[in-house]
């Protein structure tokens, strides 16, 4: 029995963000696939913006990620996601901006879209798309090599935070890629870190309510290529 739930739909990287940071606290949640509803009027009454996730707690409802994670973090018990020293937190949050303005557009909006999402449907991939992506998202990488290169074990320090688990679904999704892979290959330290959060137990909870999912049609995002791809 929990009051917990998050709507979203399985393969989706917010989603999974949430799921990972609920699964880390230990707080037990239902999940309620809202694939059939997406861009519905049950959907709309819950986001005003059409997307997911989205958290119910009781009778409080709640939607951004960057504000769920939050929440989850500080009205759960269990260790702290957040660090205590104001650089430290952030650093954090300079993370996770990061990933909402840089990481995920290129690599799970665009790319992913483009190799993992239209193809399943029989969406003729556009390659100036991904042609215009590949170097931003070497930008990025080329920053988080260099961040970790103080040895640390995650991405702030050695303080597991809610900045890696705003990370890992992404970079799940480019190493899913053929162009991520190989990118990917190239970045030994990135490699570690992903070697690192893989193995918690909560990221193996995770990847297990998922992968069931993977490589099936999302068959809302029949709708993307004329709502949501970049025209160039
Ligand atoms: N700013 C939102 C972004 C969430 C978002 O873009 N979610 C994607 C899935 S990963 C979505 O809802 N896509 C559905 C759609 O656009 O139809 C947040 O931080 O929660």
């Amino acid at each position: 029995m929990t009051d917990v739930t998050v709507y979203g739909f399985p393969v989706s990287t917010y989603v999974n963000i949430v799921r990972l940071i609920l699964t880390q606290k230990g707080v037990p949640f239902d999940f309620h696939n809202l694939e059939p509803e997406m861009g519905g009027a049950s959907h709309s009454a819950l986001h005003p913006f059409n997307r997911v996730p989205i958290l119910k707690h009781g009778d409080f409802t709640l939607y951004e990620t960057a504000a769920i994670a939050v929440y989850v973090d500080e009205a759960f018990d269990g260790p702290s996601l957040q660090p205590t020293d104001a650089r430290k937190r952030a650093r954090m949050n300079q993370w996770i901006s990061a990933l909402n303005g840089y990481y995920y557009p290129y690599i799970a909006f665009h790319l992913g879209h483009e190799r993992l999402i239209y193809p399943v449907l029989g969406v003729e991939p556009d390659e100036k798309v991904v042609a215009v992506a590949l170097p931003k998202i070497a930008v990025g990488l080329e920053v988080m090599e260099r961040e970790l290169e103080h040895g640390d074990a995650y991405l702030v320090g050695n303080q597991l935070t809610l900045a890696d688990f705003f990370m890992l679904p992404t970079m799940t999704t480019l190493s899913l890629t053929p162009e991520g892979g190989d990118m990917l290959a190239a970045k030994p330290r990135i490699a570690a870190w992903r070697v690192r959060m893989d193995a918690l137990p909560s990221a193996v909870e995770v990847r297990a309510m998922v992968a069931p999912h993977i490589g099936k049609p999302v068959e809302h995002a029949r709708s993307w290529p004329a709502s949501h791809r970049p025209r160039y």
